[in-house]
């Protein structure tokens, strides 16, 4: 049984679909609490992180877009898990869109002197403000927490970076863009794309996950989940979806294997974007895998 705190990040700088701020009401309403409690583990919802008003830009940066609203965020976010960390509470990281990884990886990464971390995603992430095709900083969390991008977003908490490229893994990727291929190969990035799941098994696929990061002797894990990683006909909440996803009974093995594993020390569910949704699905789907992750079992 652990000491959950949740912290709810409703930011949608990230990206240029409005919505995806209303996502950590989606996945509280959705019951995320109960859920929790339903299982024993002791839950504290800090509620959310302050987000302000869009600033009064001078100039705005087409690689970068709402660059000083996502480091502002990022900012708070990293303090606020960094005091989560110190309090020995396990933090749960609701967003907003995937730019908030920075934030949360930032906060992380000062705990552990070698963090292992799961990319559970349709994209890599991986984009730089060289190499991105939409400016979006949602594109970019990862490549920003192994040290690459802008330098006020690589040294929030003054230390970069906040992870070894070769303790990251992504899993579902199946929307990669050329520069981030180019970064995957030179940076020593282990990805299992659709075809490795296809081919392989989602079984395989986090066995092999979970050996790979003891190998690397991993002191802490962390989760980085993106409901576009799910295929849209599961999850149709999200602002950039892509076909031939993660189906719904795998997601839950993940989960379900990276509980057995006893490794995982954090978690963030990102990109539920109540606006594009059905009926709040996609806030479910994220509240049921967030069960399995923490324990729930069907019988
Ligand atoms: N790779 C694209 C970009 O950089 C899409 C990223 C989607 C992130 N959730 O904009």
């Amino acid at each position: 049984k652990q000491q959950v705190s949740i912290i709810g990040v409703p930011t949608d700088y990230g990206q240029t679909r409005r919505g995806v701020d209303m996502g950590p009401s989606a996945i509280r309403y959705a019951g995320v609490v109960e859920r929790l409690e339903a299982i024993g583990h002791e839950v504290h919802d800090q509620g959310d992180i302050l987000v302000s008003q869009k600033h009064d830009s001078k100039e705005i940066d087409k690689q970068l877009l709402n660059l000083e609203e996502v480091i502002d965020i990022s900012t708070t976010l990293a303090n606020q898990v960094h005091e989560v960390l110190e309090q020995k509470k396990f933090p749960l990281v609701f967003g907003g869109d995937h730019s908030i990884a920075i934030g949360t990886l930032a906060g992380l990464g000062e705990h552990f002197q070698n963090l292992g971390v799961i990319w559970f995603d349709a994209h890599a992430d991986l984009n730089t403000p060289e190499t991105t095709p939409s400016g979006n900083i949602h594109g970019m969390p990862l490549a920003v927490s192994i040290g690459l991008g802008h330098e006020r977003l690589v040294k929030i908490r003054n230390y970069a970076p906040k992870v070894k490229p070769e303790n990251v893994i992504i899993i579902g990727a199946r929307s990669v863009d050329p520069g981030e291929r180019e970064l995957i190969r030179q940076q020593g990035i282990k990805v299992y794309t659709m075809h490795e799941i296809d081919r392989l098994g989602m079984t395989r696929v986090m066995e092999d996950a979970i050996a790979y990061l003891q190998e690397r002797k991993v002191d802490g894990l962390h989760l980085s989940l993106d409901l576009d990683g799910l295929d849209p006909l599961y999850t149709p909440g999200v602002g950039t979806p892509v076909p031939g996803g993660i189906s719904y009974r795998e997601s839950h093995l993940a989960m379900e294997m990276l509980q057995e594993s006893g490794m995982l020390t954090s978690a963030e569910f990102v990109e539920v974007n109540p606006i594009l949704d059905e009926k709040n699905k996609t806030a479910d789907v994220a509240v049921a895998l967030i069960g399995s992750l923490f324990g729930e079992t069907l019988v």
